[in-house]
């Protein structure tokens, strides 16, 4: 406390115009005001999407101002912000701000409580991922889950050269967040050819890409074989390739419309040629919310036991979540969990994608796109609640290239690929570029404060000789690091 107490004096006697004495005692007077004055509680301002310290967790946020005469002149001195949670919550944030220059953070015993268990690797529980959401100091929260990132990927930025193909957009759901999908009449529904599949592949493989990204619509007539086709087709146009395919609600699909056992799908899939899981379709798990966004699609249930699965066979999986739509932070809390637990029984992931929704062209285009506060703390928290996962990803398709960037000191330690032929996040707003090049990557990257590694997509380091790739050994960050310093 004193130390804090001095810093904020140090602050509020700037440039010597207070004397210290007086600025002390106006602080410790400010303090004992906002720990003890009678609560004043005043409607919640922020909105309900758990980006400001918003009152749907029952906290109250209270106003208070403060004007002392300090010196000669007059100051008003505004403490703003006492967001004081129930019970659960214990305090909130509280500013002091003099004239405008924020005078410092008392951080909450909550967070406080909180950090200590980040610094000492102790598992968040729920309530703390909800006291996290409450929380609106996003240093604090950047803080820990940057120490979290570095903990488990040292100063590495991972990236990895890639292409996206969507074999289809026709698809039998129609699930209100997506822009992407067709029905089976409309003029703008497509299905891709085998000469049009292996052109791509044969155009990724001349761009130097080592991952093929695929995922698409769930066709009303397309058999499971077209599925396992496509994967042929890749692999026979561009084998060294590793091609990362179908979401769960894909492998889902397949398992419905072909009769068969998940196992039976996944290990004819991996006889093609598939190499991984994408994340994709895990929205969000909650009924509350996945009855009222994709409540045809898989289940919370058949979503994860796909990723069970393919985690028994020995394949490797991500795991995404979509936010900013009508979630709510305990729906965020939950589905975080539901994976961690998967996690500890399977150890199958290996990256976590927090995908922000772009409302344009969906059904659901009233709602605002998640501000770039909600991003970060989306990212922040997921860092901290996935302590079983190695990867936090921001990918700047969605986030933009500046939000990517910053997310890198908020938990994040991958930025994805260059990423070419993007369709699901374009036809639903994405204003960011279809391409970026390894070189502006590896800019972005080393800019944040990081050092730039290209990996393939089971995290191998990448090794490149003028137009050729090899994949050398596992990441291991931290022998890495020894490497890197050697
Ligand atoms: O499942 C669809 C989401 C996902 C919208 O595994 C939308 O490395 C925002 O899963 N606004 C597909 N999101 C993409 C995906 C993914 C992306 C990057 C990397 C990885 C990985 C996986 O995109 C869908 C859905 O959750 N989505 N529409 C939209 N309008």
């Amino acid at each position: 406390m004193s130390t804090r107490s001095t810093g904020l004096c140090g602050r509020l006697c700037l440039s010597g115009l207070f004397d210290r004495r007086v600025c002390a005692g106006a602080c410790l007077l400010g303090f004992f005001w906002v720990c003890f004055c009678p609560d004043e509680s005043v409607p919640p301002a922020g909105d309900d999407r758990g980006t400001a310290s918003a009152g749907q967790m029952g906290a109250r946020r209270q106003q208070i101002s403060f004007r002392g005469r300090l010196s000669r002149r007059s100051i008003p001195i505004k403490i703003f912000e006492r967001s004081e949670g129930d019970d659960v919550y214990g305090w909130g944030l509280t500013h002091f701000c003099c004239e405008g220059i924020d005078l410092g953070i008392i951080m909450s015993k909550t967070l406080a409580a909180i950090r200590e268990k980040v610094e000492a690797g102790v598992r968040l529980s729920f309530e703390d991922g909800l006291a996290l959401e409450e929380s609106n100091d996003l240093f604090a929260l950047g803080s820990m889950a940057n120490m979290v990132r570095e903990r488990l990927n040292r100063n590495f930025g991972y990236y990895n050269v890639n292409t996206h193909i969507n074999p289809t957009n026709v698809c039998v759901y129609k699930c209100d967040f997506c822009a992407f999908r067709a029905d089976l009449g409309e003029d703008r529904a497509y299905v891709m050819d085998q000469a049009q599949i292996e052109e791509r592949a044969r155009q990724a493989h001349a761009r130097g890409a080592t991952e093929l990204h695929i995922v698409g619509g769930l066709h009303h007539k397309l058999p499971f074989e077209y599925y396992v086709d496509v994967v042929k087709w890749i692999k026979s146009a561009a084998p060294e390739i590793h091609i990362k395919a179908y979401t769960a609600v894909e492998i889902e699909w397949f398992a419905k419309i072909s009769r068969k056992p998940l196992e039976t799908i996944l290990r004819e899939l991996m006889d093609a040629g598939l190499g991984s899981l994408p994340g994709g379709g895990a929205e969000i798990f909650h009924p509350e919310v996945r009855e009222q966004i994709c409540g045809a699609k898989a289940s919370t249930e058949r979503w994860l036991e796909v990723h069970r699965v393919a985690h028994k066979l020995g394949l490797r999986s991500n795991a995404t979540m979509l936010y900013g739509h009508i979630d709510r932070p305990r729906h965020r809390i939950d589905h975080l969990v539901r994976l961690r637990t998967l996690q500890d029984e399977t150890g199958g992931f290996q990256t976590f994608i927090p995908l922000a929704f772009h409302p344009d062209n969906s059904r659901m285009d009233e709602i605002p796109k998640p501000s770039g506060v909600m991003d970060l703390k989306v990212m922040a928290i997921s860092r901290l609640m996935l302590d079983n996962f190695e990867h936090i990803k921001a990918y700047w398709v969605m986030l933009g290239l500046k939000t990517a960037q910053v997310a890198l000191a908020f938990g994040a330690d991958d930025i994805d690929g260059t990423v070419v032929h993007e369709k699901i996040y374009h036809e639903a707003g994405a204003e960011t570029p279809q391409e970026v090049t390894v070189a502006e990557i590896q800019r972005l990257i080393a800019e944040a404060g990081r050092i730039p590694i290209e990996r393939d997509t089971l995290y191998h380091r990448v090794e490149r000789d003028g137009g050729s790739w090899t994949s050398r050994e596992h990441i291991d960050a931290a022998a890495l690091a020894g490497a890197v310093a050697g």
